[in-house]
């Protein structure tokens, strides 16, 4: 696999180059994507509605306090698989690079084609991140609670409980390592496709808690695969107002790719302020802003 230069301002060239890098035979089911998509979720799920503060611009991540975030343990196989392109390519950035990443494992998983627009500007230094961030720690969702955690999280950043439940199906790609969140296994048979098995699977198997030493969670078995799901998926059908949803996509997957492209596409674009030439500059901490 080598990598090359693309010419500034070609996307459709590093998605080239991204596509290269999703192939890892040594790594978790053999592919990179899902691990990029965690890397363009969390990199824009920190942001705030209110304090209008978090969210992808920046690429902040490289940085502690968010490098180090417990939520965030892992997603740096994400970035060292992405880094000979940036190495390559020093004109995209990482911001830029992250998202893109995300979206283009899921168009190669089979999923559809997410909305997405570059321009976003990152962070030079670790001080230039506190300065221009804020505190946008603890801010991700615990797997280990339930709807109303869930419905707090997702309505900081502006996202209905439809939205909430399209997003969720990303859990159809990838798994839960015991040394990162300390959960283990994937949530459908093939993690490595993006399809609507997570929402089917949901309402269709028997769910019960495993019996181990881990943290709680819920198991089955399907053709002699062990899979599993979180407290906050099971969530997803016991709330009554997200559950109509999960019965909606499990019943129809263009609906399902349909609403997840355009909440997705939102997701990444969250505090990403462009100017008229598409350049996102970077948020100033609210209250810098004279926030109310
Ligand atoms: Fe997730 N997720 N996620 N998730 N997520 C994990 C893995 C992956 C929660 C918890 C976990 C979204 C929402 C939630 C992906 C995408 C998305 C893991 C396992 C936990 C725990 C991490 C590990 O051990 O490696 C919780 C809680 C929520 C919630 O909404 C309440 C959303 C919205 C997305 C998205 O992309 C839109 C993906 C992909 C993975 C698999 C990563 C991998 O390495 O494989």
């Amino acid at each position: 696999m080598s990598i090359q230069s693309i010419k500034e301002g070609d996307y459709e060239g590093i998605r080239g180059e991204i596509r290269k890098v999703l192939k890892q035979p040594q790594y978790d089911d053999g592919s990179a994507g899902p691990v990029f998509v965690r890397l363009a979720w969390h990199a824009s799920g920190n942001f705030s509605l209110v304090e209008h503060n978090g969210g992808s611009n920046g690429a902040g991540m490289r940085f502690a306090p968010e490098s180090t975030d417990p939520a965030n343990a892992g997603l740096t196989h994400a970035i060292d698989f992405l880094m000979p392109i940036q190495a390559a390519n020093p004109w995209i950035s990482h911001s830029d690079l992250w998202t893109l990443a995300g979206i283009t494992a899921i168009e190669a998983a089979g999923g559809p084609r997410v909305p997405w627009q570059p321009g976003r500007t990152d962070y030079t230094s670790a001080a230039a991140a506190e300065e221009h961030r804020g505190q946008v720690g603890d801010r991700l969702p615990d797997g280990a609670k339930g709807a109303d955690h869930i419905r707090e999280v997702f309505s900081r950043m502006g996202f209905t409980d439809q939205e909430i439940v399209a997003l969720s199906g990303a859990h159809a790609l990838g798994r839960c390592h015991p040394d990162r969140s300390g959960f283990d296994g994937p949530w459908v048979v093939n993690p490595t496709r993006f399809s609507n098995q997570y929402y089917k699977l949901l309402l269709t198997r028997k769910w019960v808690p495993r019996q181990w030493d881990g943290p709680f969670q819920y198991e089955t078995t399907v053709a002699g695969t062990k899979l599993m799901m979180l407290p906050t998926d099971m969530a997803l059908i016991e709330d009554e107002k997200f559950r109509p949803w999960v019965e909606k996509y499990a019943k129809d997957q263009d609906l399902f790719f349909k609403d997840f492209s355009l909440a997705f596409g939102k997701l990444l674009e969250l505090g990403v302020d462009r100017d008229d030439t598409g350049f996102a500059k970077l948020v100033k901490k609210a209250a810098e802003e004279g926030k109310p």
